[in-house]
Parts: structure tokens; C-alpha cells; sequence
């Protein structure tokens, strides 16, 4: 159930049609789908430290225990759902003329969503490939069993993400910066914003003359810089934003 949200005269302003919009969103926006954030209490890295698990190094040193943890996360994501919150982003998509959605996200929930043309920075768990020659695989068919999988090319197959230390992909982060840089408005949505580059996004956006809104259930890095902050569940607030302009 959505109750009114209380914004601001200038937020509810800058929900026209002609306004240029960017949405980053992070583990926060998935969590009342059930998948586990990574910092929260229930978070993912309670149990593991980043820099043990979610890095190349930690892949090479330990590859059994690196693809088992993806295993395990890939097993808490097989039949989950896109909650209220992505399904809202689908009518932000169709409202606002220019329209970005950027994901810190691994799970492919914006995209089971029906959201189009969503920038991944960090990849995607459902996808895997060879660390070797690089090939892709939607799904583990013609690699050869094993924990983890070969490529017929000889090499171990990997998580298609981005770990920690990694780049993320190139043209992925340019049209972020730019998109971001170029707003009129953008929303930070259930995102903590510690992690680079990514979180630098909202501050570029601030800087390009964006009107800034956080979208939490709690203060973030972010909060005191962000010129609106809306606390509450993004299954519920992004809801209630699509009702002030539908
Ligand atoms: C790079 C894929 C360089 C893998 C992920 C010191 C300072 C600055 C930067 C660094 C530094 N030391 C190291 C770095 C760089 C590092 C970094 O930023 N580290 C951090 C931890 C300090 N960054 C990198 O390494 C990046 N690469 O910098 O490369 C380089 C340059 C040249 C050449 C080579 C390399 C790569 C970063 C990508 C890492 N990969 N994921 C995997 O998933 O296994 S990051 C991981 O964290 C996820 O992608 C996740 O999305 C992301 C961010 O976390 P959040 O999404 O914000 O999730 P979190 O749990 O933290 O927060 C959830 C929020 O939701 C909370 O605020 C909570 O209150 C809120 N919430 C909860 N429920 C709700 C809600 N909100 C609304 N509604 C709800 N219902
Ligand atoms: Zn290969």
C-alpha cells in the first residue's frame, strides 16, 4: 500500500515529462525482493570480507571457495522477484522524455523488471566467463564440470562481475559520468555509497546542477550532500512518486 510521501514543491516541479532524469540504484532497491545487501546486518559481507571473496586475487588463490560463494548467492537470487520498486522504474522509464537507469547491481532484477537499456557498472551474476580467452556463457553449457567450470579453452570460468581492484566497463562508466553530469534531476536509490566509482556519481550529478534526491531507509556517506532525502523503502517511496505524476 502506498501512502503519500511528503516531497517538495520543487521536487513535485521537476516530475514533468521534459525533465532529464537519472536513477542510480544499489542492493537497497533489491532487498524487499529478499536478496541480501551487502552491508547490512543480514549483509552478504558479514559473514565474508570483500577483500577475501568478491576480487581477482581471491579467485586465483582460492578459485573452489570463490565460485561456491557465487554458487550460494546464485541460488538465494533463482526465484526472486522484482519488487514495487524496480516495477516503479519502468513508469519513470516511460514518462520522462530523456531517462537513465544505472545499477550497482549484480542480480538482473531491473532487467526481469522490463527496464530497458540498463547500465550494469558491475556486471552481472547470472553471467559467467572464461578468464582466459574472455568468452562469455549465458549459462554453463559447452564448459567443461568442475568447481568452478573450464573453458574448453583450458581456462576457469569466472563470475561475470567486477571485483574489487578491477575496472568497470568502460563505456558503461563514461555514459554514467556524462548522463549524470547533464541531469536535471537524480535520484540515489538504496545505495550506501562507499563504493568507487560509482558513488562519485550523485556528486557529479550535484555539481552539473542536478536536483539531488536520496531514496534510504537510512542516512547514507551521501546524505548530507544530497538536496532531498526521502527515508523509507524504495518499494514504497518510488511507488508514491509515480502517483504524483500518473
Ligand atoms: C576500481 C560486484 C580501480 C561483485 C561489486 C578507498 C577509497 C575509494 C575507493 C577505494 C578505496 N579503496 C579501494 C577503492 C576502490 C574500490 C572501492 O570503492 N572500495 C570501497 C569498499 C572503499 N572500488 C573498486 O575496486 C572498483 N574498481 O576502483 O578500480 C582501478 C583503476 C585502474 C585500474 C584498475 C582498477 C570496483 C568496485 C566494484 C566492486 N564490485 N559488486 C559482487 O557483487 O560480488 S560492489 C558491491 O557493492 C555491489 O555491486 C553493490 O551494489 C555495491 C555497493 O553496495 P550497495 O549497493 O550500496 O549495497 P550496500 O549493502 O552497501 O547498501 C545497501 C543500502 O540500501 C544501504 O544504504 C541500506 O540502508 C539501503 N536499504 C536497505 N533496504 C532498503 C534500502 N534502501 C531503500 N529501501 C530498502 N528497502
Ligand atoms: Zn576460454
Amino acid at each position: 500500500m502506498n501512502q503519500e510521501i511528503s516531497v517538495s514543491e520543487k521536487l513535485k516541479s521537476l516530475l514533468s515529462k521534459g525533465t532529464k532524469v537519472v536513477v542510480l540504484t544499489g542492493a537497497g532497491i533489491s532487498a524487499e525482493s529478499g536478496v541480501p545487501t551487502f552491508r547490512g546486518e543480514e549483509g552478504l559481507w558479514k559473514k565474508f570480507r570483500p577483500e577475501e571473496l568478491a576480487t581477482f586475487d581471491a579467485f586465483m588463490a582460492n578459485p573452489e571457495l570463490v565460485w561456491e560463494w557465487y554458487e550460494y548467492r546464485r541460488k538465494i537470487i533463482e526465484d526472486i522477484k522484482p519488487n514495487p520498486g524496480h516495477l516503479a522504474l519502468i513508469d519513470f522509464q516511460n514518462h520522462f522524455d530523456k531517462f537513465d537507469l544505472i545499477t550497482q547491481n549484480v542480480d538482473g532484477l531491473h532487467h526481469q523488471a522490463g527496464s530497458e537499456n540498463v547500465i550494469e557498472l558491475h556486471g552481472n551474476i547470472r553471467r559467467n566467463k572464461c578468464i582466459q580467452c574472455g568468452k562469455k556463457y549465458e549459462s554453463l553449457e559447452g564448459t567443461i564440470e568442475g568447481i568452478p567450470p573450464k573453458c574448453p579453452c583450458g581456462g576457469n570460468i569466472r563470475p561475470d562481475v567486477v571485483w574489487f581492484g578491477e575496472m568497470l566497463p568502460q563505456d558503461a562508466i563514461n555514459y554514467s559520468f556524462a548522463v549524470s553530469q547533464d541531469c536535471d534531476l537524480f535520484f540515489s536509490v538504496g545505495t550506501s555509497a562507499v563504493v568507487h566509482p560509482a558513488a562519485s556519481l550523485p556528486l557529479i550529478a550535484k555539481r552539473g546542477g542536478a536536483y539531488v534526491v536520496e531514496i534510504n531507509i537510512s542516512p547514507t556517506e551521501i546524505t548530507h550532500i544530497v538536496d532531498e532525502s526521502l527515508f523509507g523503502k524504495s518499494g514504497e517511496i518510488l511507488p508514491s512518486l509515480v502517483k504524483l505524476f500518473k
